[in-house]
């Protein structure tokens, strides 16, 4: 372990108390830093009342930290303003918001394009939103890598294409896909881009201004924050010309016995009591991915994929899926091991200490499109070391021969 291993672990409570356990499921969830788990506590012990609701001093503080965080948000996506962040539970919130609410506004015969990558939670939505408005739903195929190239791209949309939707980096394979260039072509036929960044901003520094997408969805515990707090950014003129996706409390401006109007934005999306304490530990998150810097974040995770690659790629009768250079994994190994179903991989390195995911990751057209129908992944994060992934390749040697093979 370097001295930077040892100070970013040391962060980590879960990590500094389990230093035999290789967490190798960053995808999934991450980890969470001390300084996110003080923000919560300290929210409820300093701060807790209903935001937004009373008039007294508590409630004040309680609503300033609650709009604070979403003011944190903004700057590290760079929104325009804090009337487009929209706090919700998740990236599959925010995802079922567009589609609920946008989608509404589609008549028959639009078109919706989404691709092979997705992971359900950006597709579920839209074959929904296509079903109730009588659109079509068309997909873009990738390579047998995973890249979505620009043809296939254009040769899926026309003048009726209504909404594009798009994971910035895949689940499965972490191709990551040049949201810049495919929200300009969107933008060429009048279609809204929507982008799934559940894997991108964890990882790389995502400006919604420059990417010029119209919707960003992702999640807080994927970004070291707590579960149950996500976010949609979405462009102003966008969000006002949606309905609301649900109804009741905080979301209205006037209600009378048959009828109601809305709230401003963002308030007209946040119905019901708020996260708050989930705001305010996604704000600490950011601030620690600050303290730490993306420049840092970037290159260790850029030398952990390099080491992950090099030692997956050793390993007799290992499959691995997706590109065939190191870097463009962005710290996702998506593998099979011939002969051993991937609950079986699972289980082994599970008793070596090693966790990975093992299933369809959610991203079912996908595998069948790769030819499989399960696989086992390994997703870093900048907290892990290198020592862990040879623990990972070291285990991964032995799964056939603990299987019962002789090689
Ligand atoms: N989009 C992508 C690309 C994802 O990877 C995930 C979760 C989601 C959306 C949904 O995020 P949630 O926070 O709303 O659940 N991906 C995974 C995964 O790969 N393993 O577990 C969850």
């Amino acid at each position: 372990m370097t001295a930077q291993d040892t100070a970013i672990r040391s962060d980590f409570p879960l990590l500094a108390a389990n230093p035999a356990l290789a967490y190798l499921d960053s995808a999934a969830t991450a980890q969470k830093p001390a300084c996110v788990l003080d923000a919560v506590r300290g929210f409820y012990e300093r701060d807790n009342a209903n935001p937004l609701r009373g008039l007294y001093d508590l409630s004040v503080r309680a609503t300033d930290a609650y709009e604070n965080a979403r003011e944190t948000v903004r700057s590290f996506i760079n929104a325009e303003s804090a009337e487009e962040i929209v706090f919700t539970r998740n990236a599959t919130e925010s995802l079922n918001l567009v589609a609920g609410s946008f989608g509404s506004l589609l008549t028959p015969g639009d078109e919706i394009v989404v691709t092979i990558l997705e992971h359900h939670s950006n597709l579920l939505p839209w074959q929904q939103a296509a079903r109730r408005a009588g659109a079509c739903l068309r997909f873009v195929e990738c390579t047998p890598e995973g890249e979505i190239t620009e043809a296939a791209f254009r040769a899926a949309l026309c003048d009726r294409t209504r909404i594009v939707a798009m994971t910035h980096i895949s689940n499965v394979l972490g191709v990551k896909n040049d949201i810049r260039r495919f929200a300009a072509i969107a933008h060429e036929y009048g279609a809204v881009f929507v982008c799934d960044g559940a894997q991108s901003v964890p990882h790389i520094p995502v400006d919604v201004r420059v990417l010029d997408v119209d919707f960003l969805a992702f999640s807080g515990h994927k970004m070291c924050g707590p579960m149950g707090i996500g976010v949609l950014y979405g462009k102003k003129a966008l969000l006002r010309k949606m309905p609301p996706f649900l109804f009741g409390g905080e979301m209205i401006e006037y209600v009378t016995r048959k009828d109601a109007t809305w709230a401003e934005l963002p308030h007209k999306f946040e119905a019901g009591t708020v996260n708050a304490a989930g705001a305010v530990g996604l704000a600490a998150a950011i601030g620690y991915y600050r303290r730490i810097g993306f420049d840092t974040i970037v290159e260790r995770e850029r030398r952990l994929s390099e080491a992950a690659f090099a030692l997956l790629r050793d390993i007799p009768r290992l499959r691995l899926l997706g590109p065939a250079d190191a870097a463009s994994h962005h710290g996702i190994f998506t593998f099979t091991v011939d002969g051993v179903h991937p609950h079986d991989i699972a289980a082994i390195l599970d008793s070596d200490g090693v966790c990975v995911r093992a299933g369809h990751h959610c991203a079912q057209p996908l595998m069948e499109h790769l030819g499989v129908t399960s696989t086992a992944r390994a997703s870093l994060a900048f907290y892990n070391t290198e020592d862990e992934l040879i623990r990972l390749a070291e285990s991964l040697r032995h799964v056939r021969e603990r299987m019962g093979y002789r090689q």
